[in-house]
């Protein structure tokens, strides 16, 4: 009796000591979502994987039709620069700035020494370009944010093992931005090829010690630990894009019509860009970005400015 007449006491005094701190989360959101988030997403790998083509997938499928955009029937055309594609969706009063970046493919010419260093020239001139920023002294309170925070690489699906020039360009990028390897063009795999692609890729990548994301931080709860695990073991996400709609059941659908049937490529039957989606915009967009600016970003500023301290305190030495 006496103990429950404590405790009754104890939580009076917690209750009136109450001063409502707990309402900051409600505080920091709304903030962020009056300023809303930029998400910038890079596709790479060698020519004619269907690069262009997923990400007007991505675009068709989840912004653009929403507004019942009518098909445009563009040609398809190699891809000749690095181009940015912007796009602002907003669900449910959320403010997404997606930002999706389309490189030329590689690997074509006879001589593809180098061939990847526009790529990894862009992605170094965003990192440099917000520090620089950072570094002014009046500097502006909310950096305009283009540091590329995901990289989708893709894998041509020859259905044996990865190509040189291939281990040599995720070995340049996983080392500056979060990389997402993906299976192209994956209806010319069938289903057990394809996981024997998969398995084959991913022991390829762990022998060259290739770092990809997503990294299992200190801070990571059981969970998050297990969401991780659970996309480790499904990479690389085998897609299919279309640039165009076929009917299933009555309903206009992005897919790939052939002579023996359709694949829709939103049917998680079909392939997996469903969970690729799901993956970028849904599970994983929030620490794309944290790890870009907490790993990436971090990594290129202390070099850098180990550098510039360097190169300050060579030229205050006096001349021998
Ligand atoms: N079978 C199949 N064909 C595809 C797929 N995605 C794209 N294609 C076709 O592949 C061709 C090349 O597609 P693009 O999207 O231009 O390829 P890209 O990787 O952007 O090419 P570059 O810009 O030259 O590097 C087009 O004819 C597409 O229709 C796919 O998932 N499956
Ligand atoms: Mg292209």
């Amino acid at each position: 009796m006496a103990s429950a007449a404590v405790s009754s006491a104890v939580e009076d005094i917690v209750a009136s000591s109450y001063v409502g701190f707990d309402s900051i989360t409600r505080q920091i959101e709304h903030k962020l979502l009056k300023r809303g988030f930029q998400f910038n997403v890079m596709v790479v790998g060698q020519t004619g994987l269907g690069k262009s083509t997923l990400v007007n997938t991505l675009f068709a499928s989840h912004l653009v039709d929403s507004k019942g955009r009518t098909e445009q029937d563009i040609a398809p055309r190699a891809t000749t620069e690095i181009h940015a594609k912007s796009q602002v969706i907003v669900e449910n009063g959320v403010r997404l700035k997606l930002n999706i970046i389309d490189t030329p493919g590689y690997g074509d010419l006879i001589n593809n020494e180098g061939c990847w260093d526009p790529i990894v020239k862009y992605i170094k001139d965003q990192h440099s370009a917000y520090l620089r920023k950072e570094l002014t002294a009046m500097r502006e309170r909310f950096i305009p944010d283009t540091r590329v925070h995901c990289c989708v690489f893709f894998i041509n699906p020859t259905g044996h093992t990865l190509k040189p020039i291939d281990i040599t360009v995720l070995k340049k990028l996983s080392e500056i931005v979060n990389v997402v390897p993906v299976i192209a063009k994956s209806d010319s795999l069938t289903l057990e090829e394809r996981e024997g692609f998969k398995q084959r890729v991913m022991a390829e990548l762990q022998y060259h010690q290739i770092r990809l994301y997503p990294f299992d931080g200190d801070e990571l709860d059981a969970e998050e630990l297990e969401l991780n695990e659970r996309v480790r073991n499904m990479l690389p996400f085998a897609v299919i894009g279309s640039e165009s709609s076929v009917i299933v059941d009555g309903k206009p659908v992005r897919g790939r019509k052939n002579r023996w049937g359709i694949v829709n490529v939103e049917d998680e039957n079909h392939c997996e860009f469903v969970y690729l989606r799901n993956f970028l915009t849904r599970t994983h967009l929030q620490d794309l970005i944290e790890t870009t600016s907490q790993i990436h970003y971090e990594t290129f500023r202390s070099k850098q400015l180990l550098a510039l301290k360097e190169s300050s305190a060579k030229a205050q030495q006096p001349a021998a």
